[in-house]
């Protein structure tokens, strides 16, 4: 069988703010792995691989160059925690490298992303995947442990709730219509929809028909992050998805449908500390970023504090103790 894993080399040969690159996924000992899943489910062949492909090596270079003085963004104190990332606990993260294509055969990192994600999950481990389109939750989501009930939620100016487009059903406009398939979801929140291009009606229909609880960017604004907040069921399981588009294109630029009216930073933060707080998230994917399209370092940086802020909530939620 093909090598699943590989990781792009960095000047420094490390991974993700120079966490330990970590390839032996029969021997996985972290309470975080990072995990790059540069490659969806295009619509068109010439999209193999497409320009959010290139993210995920992408982003470790930049939070690499953020994190320059090695240890400064591990070891200092982040405003944005209330202490150092890791609370001066000893959690280990370590950085999975990329899930692999193979060229003969256009289904097979599907087949490796669910794998991969399978391994990690059942190691206890926190699943951190940075896409690639928003097509790589959907293997992704299929590893997810199916013994309890998980609320998805997703964050993004798109439902993605189309069964197929041009006879394709995962690629990056289905991800929540194939999540209301898989038995252990049982709710999903969509946060930030907006603008065109957030399915058409028959799509809106289908989730209302599922019973998706849509909140709209709109929605957000106007009653604020801690309703959204109150909605969410307590000590649940979640998996939370962030397609780039869903924050404000302010702050990432770097998307194929910049859509006005987005989460602004101070939003997108206080929701993942305030998710994190009220149950176990299992795993979470910030997808969809387009560095081709320009901006990307705005967007980067936002993607690496993004990031960062969940680590830091995620340590300070108590889930390593
Ligand atoms: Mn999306």
């Amino acid at each position: 069988m093909a090598k699943i894993i590989s990781l792009t080399e960095h000047p420094k040969g490390k991974g993700f703010l120079n966490f330990p690159v970590c390839l032996d996924l029969d021997n996985i000992n972290a309470d975080i792995a990072i995990l790059g899943v540069p490659h969806g489910m295009p619509y068109d062949i010439k999209d193999y691989p497409n320009d959010q492909s290139t993210t995920p090596d992408l982003l470790r270079q930049n939070a690499q160059d953020a994190a320059w003085e090695e240890p400064r963004t591990i070891k200092h104190f982040d405003w944005d925690l209330g202490g150092p990332l890791l609370n001066n606990k000893d959690i280990k993260i370590i950085d999975c490298g990329n899930v692999t294509f193979d060229i003969n055969d256009p289904i097979e990192h599907y087949r490796r992303a669910e794998k991969v994600a399978k391994k990690i999950f059942s190691s206890n481990a926190t699943l951190i995947s940075i896409g690639g389109d928003h097509g790589i939750p959907i293997p992704i989501m299929r590893a997810l442990p199916d013994k309890r009930p998980i609320t998805l939620i997703q964050i993004d100016a798109h439902m993605d709730w189309r069964d197929e487009v041009n006879g394709i059903k995962e690629g990056y406009s289905s991800p929540i219509k194939r999540a209301s398939e898989l038995e252990f979801i049982d709710s999903i929140f969509q946060i930030g929809l907006r603008g065109v291009g957030s399915g058409r009606q028959e799509e809106v229909e289908d989730a209302i028909n599922y019973g998706s609880n849509i909140i709209s960017a709109y929605d957000l604004h106007k009653k604020g992050v801690n309703h959204i907040l109150e909605m969410l069921p307590e000590n649940d399981l979640f998996y939370v998805t962030i397609d780039a588009d869903g924050l404000d294109p302010t702050i990432m630029p770097s998307v194929n449908a910049p859509t006005p009216g987005g989460l602004n930073w101070t939003q997108i933060r206080e929701l993942i500390h305030g998710i994190t707080k009220k149950g176990r998230v299992l795993g979470f994917d910030l997808v969809e970023i387009s560095p081709s399209l320009g901006n990307e370092t705005m967007t980067f940086i936002h993607a690496e504090r993004l990031i960062c802020n969940f680590i830091g909530a995620m340590v300070r939620a108590g889930y390593y103790n």
